[in-house]
């Protein structure tokens, strides 16, 4: 075809010279471009056709075709209202806060594109489906204060299984969704990751997210230790974004027996966070285990105690969570994080359309258009039915958060794990064993990434049988997993009052601790050098967000580099065939390009593997047949 356009082309027709017609005339080797990458999407659907996406390994496939999630009946040719970004950029960033704090309606953050789907299943909810509704989302809600759409887990899990750049989601988003904030967690020094990174590492991380669109970064430290935060929170002030300076909340405010996480805990952190710089408060309930009387307790008194507006986040993980919500509220706290409806509930973030209704027509009404976020759930509710496999099978809530303290955002996620280690069904001894780790470890903030290490220690306990008094014997001669011991070095940092020192000695063999902030031990990073070595590694140019990237994960991001080399980019793929393949004479259609559109149909296989142990796959592009052959796997 592609002599064809040459032969079809005017130029060439009037009998020029050829090579320089063919240097000159870019747009047939933009046709070539065009074929190479239809190439590689029919021969990744090829793969999942013959072997299935590696994805699905060992998981309990849906029942297909699904029926196409409904989008709201809305025009999109309507006008996008102003919302919270803009009054952001009017205003600045410290007169936002004051706005926040002296406005009377309770602000909403919809959590439905980062918390909801990481809590619920997985993190695996693909850009394709939130970049369906996003337009939708800024002519229909743009009263919201903020849509939570990045970061946590989602960097990670979109790199590493879904194979889809996290970059691009977020400038592909932010191009739908000009109007509303868009708002990320970020693990402080660890930034999207699982342990410190170097102070300059995390700045650079910190300037591209911003530039490429985060307005609110939502900091947490996961030992809830402020000194660990300065460089993150700085550098987000620098760039102009909003800082949500978070305290993680844990235990029980009312619990005699556990006076460590008290009120004076949770307002001395939070008068830290204010003199750092922030202009927000977060209260980051991670699990979902702050009652209704604590949370109308805690925001009594940092309402008293600090001049910020409150931003409150909790899991429904107790099935109670709501009521939580609805205490804060009426404490008076600013902002409050919910899901849309189909994506609430169970370790995912309380039904936010049913707190927006059970507060309409009340002083602190939210003043949203409720059916315009039913019409938005409904679409969820679509999206949902495709990672059912992902989904963990629990059909209630739990009083039983209240004794382990997981995080929602952990909890499908340490299942995943449990299922790869075949424990699944010991599933309740790693959720007792995670809760007598936490006490092993000193009563400690259990978030992301100190909650993976009492995880790892959880499975490793129940792998090996190991029972408490085992791991505390200093005469038991104990591997601890590679995670414990970072913890227990301070590769995480601190909690407030150190980690129990006989575990201590046991775990490091006597080694002394970190005496500081791991970055301040951490040397700088070389960028530019960092930038060579991944550029030879992959083999082409890197942009500054891949630098991002490869400096967060580099073996993740050289293998996604791998992938997106053979296979192309398949985040434009819709969800079904990128889980489950095509069947026989389906057709989609995808937009490789603004204006350009591949029709894809799977038209049939061959029975059986040829001599070379490879199946054809038949497709037609565009109308022209094409054959993939894949080697069948095992
Ligand atoms: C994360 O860090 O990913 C979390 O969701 C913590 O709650
Ligand atoms: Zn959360």
């Amino acid at each position: 075809q592609f002599l064809e356009n040459v032969i079809a082309h005017p130029q060439f027709r009037s009998g020029e010279c050829i090579t320089r017609f063919i240097d000159e005339t870019p747009e047939l080797f933009q046709f070539q471009k065009r074929r190479d990458r239809a190439t590689r999407l029919l021969k990744f659907l090829g793969e999942v056709a013959v072997n299935g996406n590696p994805e699905m390994k060992g998981r309990k496939l849906p029942e297909l075709p699904f029926s196409r999630p409904i989008k709201p009946d809305f025009s999109l040719a309507a006008p996008i209202p102003k919302g919270s970004r803009d009054r952001l950029q009017e205003l600045g960033a410290a007169k936002f806060s004051q706005w926040m704090k002296a406005q009377p309606q309770v602000l909403l953050t919809d959590t439905t594109m980062r918390d909801a789907h990481q809590s619920l299943f997985a993190t695996r909810m693909r850009s394709d489906d939130m970049l369906a509704i996003a337009p939708y989302y800024a002519r229909l809600a743009p009263q919201l204060f903020s849509l939570e759409c990045w970061g946590g887990a989602t960097f990670d899990v979109a790199l590493r299984f879904l194979k889809e750049d996290p970059w691009a989601r977020l400038a592909r988003l932010r191009e739908a969704v000009p109007n509303v904030l868009f708002q990320m967690l970020l693990r402080a020094s660890n930034a999207v990751g699982y342990t410190n990174y170097s102070d300059n590492v995390v700045r650079y991380f910190v300037q591209q997210a911003a530039k490429e669109g985060i307005d609110v970064f939502r900091v947490f430290d996961s030992l809830n230790w402020v000194d660990n935060m300065r460089v993150a929170m700085d550098a987000v002030i620098e760039t102009g974004a909003l800082c949500e300076g978070t305290i993680c909340y844990t235990g029980d405010l009312f619990d005699a027996k556990r006076p460590k996480y008290s009120l004076k805990y949770y307002v001395d952190l939070a008068r830290q966070l204010e003199k750092a710089g922030a202009h927000i408060i977060g209260i980051k309930d991670m699990a979902g285990v702050c009652k209704p009387r604590a949370a109308r307790e805690l925001v009594r008194a940092l309402k008293q105690e600090v001049g910020l507006p409150l931003h409150f986040h909790t899991h429904d993980t107790s099935g109670i969570a709501a009521a939580s919500v609805l205490a804060a509220v009426e404490a008076g706290v600013d902002a409050v994080d919910g899901a849309l409806d189909a994506m609430s509930g169970l370790t995912s973030q309380p039904n936010l359309g049913s707190i927006a209704a059970a507060l309409q027509g009340s002083e602190r009404d939210p003043g949203v258009d409720l059916p315009a976020l039913e019409a938005l759930s409904h679409y969820w509710e679509g999206v949902r039915r495709y990672y059912a496999p992902f989904e963990a099978d629990i059909r209630s809530g739990t009083s039983d958060v209240y004794n382990h303290e997981m995080p929602g955002g952990q909890y499908t996620n340490l299942r995943e794990q449990a299922r790869a280690m075949g424990l699944e069904h010991r599933w309740p001894e790693v959720s007792k064993a995670y809760a007598d780790v936490n006490i092993l470890f000193g009563d400690i903030v259990k978030v992301t990434p100190t909650s993976k290490v009492v995880g790892d220690m959880a499975l490793f306990m129940v792998a090996n049988d190991l029972k408490p008094a085992d791991v505390a014997n200093p005469e038991r001669e104990i591997a601890f997993p590679e995670s414990v011991i970072s913890l227990f070095k301070g590769e995480l940092g601190f909690p407030a009052d150190g980690f129990p020192k006989d575990l201590e000695k046991k775990v490091l063999k006597g080694e002394a601790p970190l005496a500081g902030r791991a970055g301040d031990f951490l040397p700088e990073v070389d960028l530019e050098a960092k930038r060579r070595e991944a550029e030879a590694a992959i083999g082409r140019q890197l942009s500054d967000t891949d630098l991002a990237s490869y400096l967060m994960y580099p073996k993740v991001f050289r293998d996604y580099a791998e992938h997106r080399r053979q296979y192309g980019d398949v985040s434009l793929l819709p969800t079904s065939p990128f889980f489950y393949g095509l069947r026989d004479r389906e057709e989609i259609a995808v937009d490789i390009d603004k204006g350009k559109t591949l029709i894809i149909r799977q038209t049939g296989r061959s029975d059986t593997a040829d001599e070379e142990g490879k199946v054809k796959v038949f497709f037609e592009l565009n109308g022209q047949p094409r054959t993939v052959r894949v080697p069948k796997a095992g």
